[in-house]
């Protein structure tokens, strides 16, 4: 039987355009996802949502559309912990994708080194209610301790409004932690008021904190392009992932969240988003660290050193 997608379930858009704006040589598209296919890797019997089917192949000739060289694939929740879909398209990448897995604490040191293998660098513990169930936070910070001397990191996704009752948690990580999509600050609010200065003091004060810069189609409330012109795309997400670019150089990674999870209203193209990035880094400077230098120094360390 194959799976039926979520009513309502926005497919991927199969036409990307060209994008103007050139990303540097070597560049990552730091965060994206695999779903399925279906058939092969089944979804997970918890998950939330059933998405269409976006395989390893559509992922990397998107990459290769889009003028990237390497891909982080995240764990997208409707696999639950069963990875082998995100181990398959790392190791079909040719060293050219890297993963953050989902994993429970019954996971075997066997199995961890088998993640590692395939191009596993870290795990994702995801808040976000809508999403998953919830897990204990004795459960992750063991699940940390575990994978912090393999030298993985951990990412969190998490919306704004939670961050102060899961600030304790966060700053007593043991590694490396990687905040997804700015913590979801909600945009209509003040970039300078306290919900999203909480969030910038976060990394302010934690030199282990990054923060991906990703989704301006999640989080805009003015939303894609169709209306406003190109120039004006997602424009109410410009000051916030601006700011956290030009305070923080050496701590921000991009992806394009490809194949975009539950939008509702409507799926952009992913070319027009890669024509967003010179809107948040405005340098060439700021662009090489944010596509190329921090990501490769997160997630293919031994090329860097
Ligand atoms: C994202 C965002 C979402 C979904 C997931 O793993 C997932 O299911 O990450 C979301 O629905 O906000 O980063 O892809």
């Amino acid at each position: 039987m194959p799976f039926e997608k979520t009513p309502g379930w926005l497919d991927w858009y199969a036409d990307p355009s060209k994008p103007r704006f050139r990303v540097p040589a070597g560049s990552v598209d730091a965060h994206c996802h695999v779903f399925g296919p279906g058939d092969e890797f089944p979804f997970a019997p918890e998950r939330k949502y059933t998405p269409c089917d976006a395989s390893k192949h559509q992922l990397f000739a998107l990459r290769d559309r889009l003028g990237f060289s390497r891909n982080v694939i995240v764990q997208a929740t409707c696999h639950g912990a069963d990875n082998r879909a995100l181990a398959d398209a790392c190791l079909a990448s040719g060293g050219r994708a890297r993963g953050v897995a989902t994993v429970r604490r019954s996971i075997t040191d066997r199995e961890l080194a088998d993640l590692h293998a395939a191009g596993v660098r870290g795990v994702r513990f995801n808040f976000v209610k809508r999403l998953v169930d919830f897990t204990p936070k004795d459960e992750l910070m063991e699940i940390a301790q575990r994978i912090a001397p393999l030298g993985w990191h951990v990412v969190v996704y998490f919306e704004a409004a939670d961050l102060p009752e899961l600030w304790d948690f966060f700053t007593s990580l043991p590694t490396t932690v990687v905040v997804d999509h700015m913590g979801r600050p909600d945009v209509t609010k003040p970039v300078d008021g306290p919900e999203f200065e909480l969030f910038v003091k976060l990394i302010r004060e934690h030199p282990n904190v990054w923060s991906k810069v990703s989704c301006p189609e999640r989080l805009s409330v003015s939303g894609p392009p169709a209306l406003q012109g190109e120039q004006s795309a997602y424009r109410d997400v410009v000051p916030f992932a601006r700011r956290i670019v030009e305070t923080f150089p050496d701590r921000v990674l991009w992806g394009t969240d490809w194949p975009h999870p539950n939008l509702k209203n409507h799926m952009p193209d992913d070319g027009l988003l890669v024509d967003f990035i010179p809107h948040i880094a405005t340098t060439p400077d700021l662009q090489r660290k944010l596509l190329v230098d921090n990501p490769m120094r997160l997630y293919w360390p031994e090329e860097t050193r």
